[in-house]
């Protein structure tokens, strides 16, 4: 019975301490992930449902122009595939960079066919948008009025994390699985309120349908912290890249309680 309470802390330090857990939550605008509220059909996803609290799903109405969602694709998790052709998912309209400032997490893999390849963004035919995209091994940044290319940022048929922070009014800075690349200027702008394109531009008859996974998109509706950025990316990197656990305060806490019991039980 001893042994077993025991146990039974043992288990919850486990689970409490060592399970990726999103600690920064505050003005998360939008967190998609295909290990949550995905709807599919026929194995074709319908919507991808907002955990953000903000309802903004991702949704699909065309069957033609519905990613797949993949079992297994990365670290035993799910991600969403996209065909390269035409599949696109939208969400409801929403201020991105609301005062020119915000974070987005991409966890993504791109498999190269030639093409460009759309992975997130407003890009519309007209009017202050933003889009990341890429051209075989280089990821771009495009508003409409100033484009900037963050060469070899992307790796073919890799799994990655892609961090942009837009820190100022005309700065970016661009990391991947959590090393900052390269900081680029862009045109003083404020995107305007447009639903988020995901895998491709299905809002425009140039598609530049991406061919490849995405498992999880976090966007932040303002410049995270350094720490918080860090943060960010643990979370990401022990789900998907096996990145070893930083315990937490509260984790180290029951540690020290599960010692506690398990002392006392002993002299007792
Ligand atoms: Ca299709």
């Amino acid at each position: 019975m001893k042994k077993c309470i025991f146990l039974f802390f043992l288990l919850i330090f486990h689970f409490i301490g060592w399970s990726a857990t999103l600690s920064v939550q505050n003005n998360l605008q939008l967190w998609l992930k295909a290990d949550a509220g995905v709807t599919t059909s026929g194995g074709y996803v319908s919507t991808w449902a907002d955990q953000s609290g903000n309802a903004r799903n991702a949704s699909q109405s065309d069957t033609s122009k519905r990613p797949v969602l993949v079992s297994n694709a990365i670290n035993g998790l799910s991600a969403i595939r996209f065909d390269g052709s035409n599949d696109g998912l939208l969400t409801s309209a929403f201020q991105a960079f609301p005062n020119k400032r915000g974070s987005v997490f991409i966890v993504a893999k791109s498999v190269f066919d030639g093409t460009t390849g759309h992975m997130l963004g407003t890009y519309y035919s007209s009017g202050i948008t933003w889009q990341f995209y890429h051209n075989q091994d280089t990821l771009l940044y495009w508003d409409s009025v100033s484009a900037d290319i963050i060469p070899q940022s992307i790796v073919n048929s890799e799994f990655k994390t892609y961090s942009i922070v837009r820190n100022s009014n005309t700065n970016i800075n661009f990391y991947q699985n959590g090393t900052l690349k390269t900081n680029f200027e862009i045109a003083d702008n404020q995107p305007e309120v447009k639903p988020l394109n995901i895998g491709s531009n299905v809002n425009h008859t140039n598609l530049e349908a991406f061919n490849g996974d995405i498992a999880e998109i976090l966007i932040y509706g303002t410049s995270l912290s350094e720490s918080e950025r860090a943060s960010v990316e643990q979370y990401l990197g022990e789900k998907y890249f096996n990145l070893a656990p930083v315990p937490e305060p509260s984790s180290l806490l029951l540690v020290f309680v599960s010692i506690f019991i398990y002392l006392y039980l002993k002299m007792n």
